[in-house]
């Protein structure tokens, strides 16, 4: 269980629900990235699900507030750790992963279960960041086209700090780019999963927030959850895709907040 001061707000959920993810960067101490990114250089094959067995620091980062906070803020107070996690290294020289979903291709509603991702160093745009698409994560998607795809407008490259935790809906596209640089470049797949429906919010809810007028003037700097969920549109989609992904939103922001739809 959380404290309430690391759970997140109702933009940030609402933007979770928009974007298909939100980062964090926990206070790890920095020998902390720098031993496990150290006994990953050093590891001689990839032990799969037993990563955190081979890596036991990897634990801190599953324990530290600031996680558990956007995990309950997200998954409700139950969630749960999954036993499958993966080591990710991207060698130097290898070349970019194609973009592809790890979930079924949905066009759901629900927020039941999604990765995050670890790096346990600064990760620069040579070393072959994860690069995924925000909004991608309502939109079905066939594999085998996505697989052609080249650059997408809006997406964006991981090029963040050690430390950082991303936390992607299951269904958002995403892949690498090559890694060109001379260094492995690390990260450890997480997956969380949620346990029971929410019956009522599990982040820091101001039930005030959801009485602002629509008004779409604001909707590139949209505080607000009805204003977010309304207009955001991160993938400048048509108006016609853009009403269908709305519906999805607040169905889900509803479920969210316990209206158990
Ligand atoms: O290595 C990465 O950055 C991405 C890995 C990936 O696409 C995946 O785990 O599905």
């Amino acid at each position: 269980m959380s404290d309430t001061n690391h759970l997140l707000t109702d933009t940030e959920v609402a933007n979770f629900i928009v974007n298909g993810y939100h980062m964090v960067t926990p206070d790890l101490p920095r020998e902390l990235n720098e031993r496990i990114a150290q006994k990953l250089d050093d590891l001689d094959e990839n032990p799969g699900d037993a990563i955190t067995e081979s890596v036991p620091d990897l634990n801190q980062i599953l324990v530290h507030p600031v996680v558990v906070g956007a995990l309950t803020s997200l998954l409700g107070k139950e969630y749960e750790v999954q036993s499958h996690r993966h080591w990710h290294c991207k060698l130097p020289g290898s070349g970019f992963m194609s973009w592809h979903q790890d979930g079924t291709n949905n066009r759901d509603h629900y927020i039941n279960r999604f990765l995050g991702l670890y790096y346990p160093t600064d990760i620069t745009p040579e070393m072959g960041p994860t690069v995924i698409v925000p909004g991608t994560q309502f939109r079905n998607a066939p594999s085998d086209r996505m697989a052609t795809y080249t650059n997408i407008r809006g997406q964006i490259p991981l090029t963040v700090k050690a430390g950082t935790v991303a936390f992607t809906h299951y269904d958002l596209w995403h892949g690498t780019s090559a890694n060109r640089s001379n260094v492995k470049r690390h990260m450890i797949k997480f997956l969380f999963r949620r346990t029971a429906d929410n019956v009522s919010p599990t982040w820091r809810h101001e039930p005030d927030s959801l009485s602002r007028d629509r008004d779409w003037n604001l909707r590139d700097q949209a505080t607000d959850p009805v204003n977010i969920l309304t207009f955001a549109n991160p993938l400048g989609v048509s108006q016609s895709d853009h009403y269908k992904e709305r519906t999805i939103r607040h169905t889900c922001w509803n479920h969210l907040v316990g209206k158990g739809v």
